[in-house]
């Protein structure tokens, strides 16, 4: 492709004549914004006609009508089908063999390998931190799927912004797509319009190409009317011509490619040259009772509750919680040292199942209205259904699975697909903060890893310094969860919940973030861990967790006004007896929620060498492995 981009990259720009455009009563107005689009941008659009060859084009101008339009195309295809019991909300079904993110097709291209990920295992063992893919190889990979492959389809043009237009911490994208429902997702996901077109002059902007590869006319029937072929699903991303090019899958991070593929992936990248950070991490505001406002950026694994804590209804009386993001955060240091931080999406793409009036009443209220569910299953009334909606079912109402099948409670399969999603505007949250949009980002105070971990591991730890916080993040561990292929609850070592995010050497990712505790003048967050997952003997959680985690930050608050209230354990710093708060809660006793064993982390110590030195080999930063040293020592003198 870098030849065949290339090539077509020489060619003189041509407006695509005004006939490719959509017919009906929009095709003037689509001419006359088609002819503001910056040349750059249409130059792209130019070559993604000549290779994928649509019938037609549609520049997408982010407008409600044009949302209207969509929609119900989508109902008259069959793809979406109305859930009348809400506001102009709609349930997808996937092709069955389209339901997650394909992390083993997911692949950087770049032309030395070194600068993708780390040295190979020894023994040749798959590399955990990403695949590699070589131009010529991915030349071909092109070859062999693009040409015609939007033959008798729309091709959407999709000009968008990830942040608020015109912060100084937002980037925009140009995503070519052949399928109208990650159009209409796309358009929640991100600010689509054309007030993006000055930043998409300056022609640094991220060019996104996507296909279902489902050309028309068919040459097998679809399953579900969902287009994909799984069988050559590949996602590439190119970040040294900062470009994404996906193909074979129309779901969630595969397809709407200004989420994992832009904001985590290629952004990670040019965080690491412009000299700012881009995490998986969710953003919230956290209010004490006497008013003092802090904000907080938090990494955990896919599907850990990141979309329950950002939208927390706080146990602890007095406090309140906002949340500006619930999945990715850019933070850039401002001109006083404060790292601040902007949420580039303008919507939330959450896991069904498991949400809850009980586990998250926000996320309940946010996917009321305008709301694409996919997966889920759905009730003859005309509501959702997914296991953990603690929602009675009303007395002659009927349920249908994810499958399109009849389903009754009790049924071995769930009714919904463990990565079901809800895809929601983010403004209709009733706790969004009000700086969520703020272009300057709010200010970070701390920073917090976590992970699924049933044993062992405490309920929160301060890290020393940053230093040690960069090691306990490339540490993160946590239960396997449904959000990719992987199955089982197995034990996946995920450093900053980043592992299927990052977009250059993880290696390399870690010594950026040294290099970020190193910067003159920065005041830097201090650094905890948190666990909520921790189970007792007989497998009960041991912590009640939801809102219960203010009780959490409100110790990690305290900690960032400089309270003395912390011991030294060879992990870290965990909150004197005294300094959480655990009034009201019955049965849930300290010694529980802060096991520190000799044992267990000296199981954790030698796993963690092994991991490093098989997915990290030389490329792992020897402060990093200097900081595992210590924690070994620490331990043996337990
Ligand atoms: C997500 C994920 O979809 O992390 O947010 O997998
Ligand atoms: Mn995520």
């Amino acid at each position: 492709m870098q030849k065949v981009i290339g090539r077509l990259g020489g060619c003189v720009p041509r407006v695509p004549p005004p006939a490719a455009f959509q017919r009906g009563g929009s095709r003037r107005k689509a001419g006359k914004r088609w002819g503001l689009c910056p040349p750059p941008a249409r130059q792209f659009v130019e070559e993604g006609v000549r290779l994928c060859r649509p019938r037609a084009l549609r520049l997408c101008d982010g407008s409600p009508a044009e949302g209207a339009a969509l929609l119900s195309q989508l109902q008259a295809e069959g793809v979406l089908h109305p859930l009348p019991k809400y506001d102009n909300c709609w349930l997808a079904r996937t092709d069955p063999r389209d339901v997650a993110r394909v992390e083993s097709r997911t692949v950087l291209v770049t032309e030395r390998e070194r600068d993708a990920i780390p040295p190979k295992p020894p023994g040749g063992g798959p590399q955990q931190l990403g695949n590699w893919m070589s131009p010529p190889a991915f030349e071909q990979a092109v070859q062999e799927r693009f040409p015609g492959c939007m033959e008798g389809r729309t091709m959407y043009i999709l000009p968008f912004s990830m942040g608020p237009v015109g912060s100084p911490l937002a980037k925009v994208g140009l995503q070519l797509t052949d399928s109208p429902y990650v159009a209409a997702s796309m358009r929640i996901m991100t600010r689509v319009g054309p007030q993006t077109f000055p930043a998409l002059a300056r022609d640094d902007f991220i060019r996104c190409l996507h296909s279902v590869g489902r050309p028309l006319p068919l040459r097998e029937p679809l399953v579900s009317q969902w287009p994909c072929d799984p069988a050559r699903t590949l996602v590439a991303h190119l970040p040294d011509q900062r470009r994404i090019v996906s193909f074979g899958s129309g779901y969630g991070g595969n397809s709407l490619l200004g989420k994992k593929c832009f904001a985590l992936r290629i952004a990670s990248r040019l965080a690491r040259d412009e000299g700012w950070l881009a995490e998986h991490m969710l953003i919230l505001g956290v209010t004490d009772p006497a008013g003092k406002k802090r904000y907080v950026a938090a990494a955990f694994p896919s599907a850990c509750g990141k979309t329950n804590l950002a939208m927390m209804t706080p146990a602890l009386p007095g406090w309140r919680v906002h949340c500006v993001g619930d999945d990715i955060a850019w933070m850039k240091f401002d001109a006083e040292g404060r790292l601040r931080a902007i949420n580039p999406e303008s919507g939330f793409f959450g896991v069904a199942p498991g949400t809850s009036m009980r586990t998250n009443p926000n996320a309940m209220l946010t996917v009321r209205a305008n709301t694409i569910f996919t997966n889920v299953g759905c009730t003859s009334d005309g509501g959702v259904y997914w296991e953990g909606i603690d929602q009675p079912v009303r007395p002659g109402t009927t349920l249908t699975s994810w499958l399109g099948q009849p389903w009754t409670p009790g049924d071995p399969q769930p009714c919904a697909h463990p990565n079901s999603r809800f895809c929601a505007p983010a403004n209709q949250c009733p706790i969004m903060d009000p700086a969520w949009e703020d272009p300057e980002g709010v200010p970070i105070d701390a920073i917090i890893f976590g992970g699924r971990r049933p044993e062992g591991v405490p309920l929160v730890y301060e890290a020393f310094n940053w230093r040690h916080g960069v090691f306990v993040g490339s540490a993160m561990r946590s239960e396997a969860t449904a959000a990719a292929e992987h199955t089982g609850r197995r034990l996946m070592h995920d450093p900053f919940a980043m592992r299927p995010f990052f977009g250059y050497n993880a290696g390399q990712y870690l010594a950026h973030w040294l290099a970020v505790g190193e910067r003159e003048g920065a005041r830097l967050p201090r650094i905890f861990h948190v666990n909520w997952f921790l189970r007792d003997g007989a497998g009960r959680f041991v912590w009640p967790g939801f809102g219960h985690n203010a009780r959490v930050l409100a110790w990690i608050c305290s900690r960032v006004a400089g309270e003395d209230n912390a011991k030294t354990t060879p992990v870290g710093l965990v909150p004197r007896e005294d300094a959480l708060d655990l009034d009201g809660l019955p049965g849930v006793s300290y010694a529980d929620l802060f096991p520190v064993s000799r044992p267990f982390w000296e199981k954790e110590a030698r796993e963690l060498r092994r991991y490093y030195e098989e997915n990290f080999g030389e490329d792992l930063p020897k402060e990093v492995m200097g900081e595992l040293s210590a924690l070994e020592e620490r331990v043996k003198k337990m």
